[in-house]
């Protein structure tokens, strides 16, 4: 994988104990990987010592003999490139929005979303990263959204990450058998502005999205005409490069792209949307738990289809219609996703009379309450089930044509 130019990126060594600058990112080939989840783990590299002119000997020939330098690394066993294991799978994602949409924070709420699934699902979810950089920002994330309580800062140029994903023992249509999901995710938080037109670093960003199965599309609903026009452009810019290069590759199907794709219609606890969609019936509470609130999966699509056709206004339709032009409709499905959830009480359940979970504090947004993430595990979970029932009918089909041939 090529290496953007992050305009960010700074030697870590001189990174602020804060934590809160990016952590350069590296993913050259070439470049040795850093030991990931799983791997063996080694002792950190020992600077060598300096050679100490009272212990320098002089040798026969008159030189000077440096006392002999030790082995640097002292690992038991020689380390491995991580994989994810033996059978996982590879599956390239992109996510993807209009600047300030909600893209980062989506990321920082995944590892979140993970932890809590099996609140409401049998079994868990694990995610980890596959080098010490895609590990610094799960857990950068996490200290952001449930120490500090508050929202990642805006991105800069682009980070891309490979993490490690494990998911529960999935049942079979006929309740035996199944599979567990286990996938290496290749993904990336890039800044809204590089998907804009005429930016250096669009060409190479699409290139990634063109390469990816799946897409995370991350759909603004609030915001004035202007930002709804700036979503549009944004959206208009990056789909016609896509299909430009998947054309130039012959990978179109049908004329459409190939990828499946998960509509995120995100920030669904802001009370700008979200009382409108209670208030028109869009929304139905969990009958227990913390009593959630979501829009039932099978009426993602209608959601959207009124969040473009009477929330949000003209453009919003425009989105719509350019989503449906470039890609296959049974491909796309839509999720109502709230990145950092809603307020909720001391006793851990919604209040639809105190939901609203950023507040204002000293000018920066705080999270009143710690995030319980809604649709931001789904939309990936369900990308990897759709990839992977694509790629077993290819090998299907594959291993049919080859025993014809034969
Ligand atoms: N209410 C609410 N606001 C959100 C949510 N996610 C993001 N936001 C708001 O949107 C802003 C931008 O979020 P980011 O995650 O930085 O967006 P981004 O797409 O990564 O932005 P760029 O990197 O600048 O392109 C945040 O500062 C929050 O104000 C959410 O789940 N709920
Ligand atoms: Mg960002």
């Amino acid at each position: 994988m090529t290496d953007l130019y992050d305009p960010n990126r700074r030697d870590p060594s001189r990174d602020e104990p804060d934590g809160t600058a990016p952590p350069a990112t590296d993913n050259r080939p070439g470049k040795p990987a850093g030991h990931g989840e799983g791997s063996p783990r080694t002792t950190p590299p020992d600077p060598a010592p300096a050679p100490d002119p009272a212990h320098a000997r002089t040798g026969a020939d008159g030189g000077v003999q440096l006392p002999p330098v030790p082995d640097s690394v002292q690992s038991l066993e020689p380390g491995r490139v991580p994989s994810g294991g033996e059978d996982a799978e590879r599956i390239r994602i992109g996510l993807w929005g209009a600047p300030r949409s909600g893209k980062t924070t989506y990321l920082a709420a995944l590892p979140i979303a993970a932890m809590q699934y099996q609140r409401h699902h049998e079994g868990a979810w694990n995610i980890s990263g596959m080098t010490p950089e895609a590990n610094a920002f799960l857990s950068r994330g996490i200290d952001l959204l449930t120490r500090q309580r508050t929202f990642p800062e805006a991105s800069m140029g682009v980070q891309d990450m490979a993490w490690s994903v494990q998911g529960p023992q999935k049942k079979s249509k006929w309740g035996i058998g199944g599979r567990r999901p286990n996938f290496v995710l290749d993904i990336q938080d890039a800044a809204g502005e590089v998907f804009g037109d005429g930016h250096p670093q669009q060409g190479q960003l699409v290139g990634r999205l063109a390469r990816a199965q799946g897409l995370i599309y991350l759909f603004d609903p609030l915001g004035d005409a202007n930002k709804a026009t700036e979503t549009l452009n944004f959206l208009q810019s990056t789909l016609t490069q896509l299909t430009a290069q998947v054309r130039n590759r012959h990978g179109l199907i049908d004329g459409k792209l190939p990828h499946h794709v998960s509509v995120c219609v995100a920030k669904f606890d802001h009370p700008d949307i979200f009382h409108p969609a209670a208030e028109l019936g869009w929304v139905k509470q969990d009958a227990e738990g913390a009593a959630l609130p979501r829009v039932p999966e099978e009426q993602g699509e209608q959601y959207f289809q009124w969040v473009c056709d009477d929330f949000r206004g003209a453009n919003a339709r425009l989105v719509r219609d350019a989503l449906y032009a470039y890609f296959d409709r049974r491909r796309i499905s839509y999720y109502a996703t709230s990145a950092v959830g809603f307020r909720l009480t001391p006793q851990h359940v919604f209040d639809y009379n105190d939901f609203v979970q950023p507040v204002e504090v000293d000018k920066k947004q705080r999270l009143r309450s710690s995030p319980v993430p809604i649709n931001v595990l789904e939309p990936l979970i369900d990308l990897e089930e759709r990839v992977h029932r694509d790629r077993s009918r290819d090998r299907r089909a594959n291993a049919w044509r080859g025993r014809r041939q034969r």
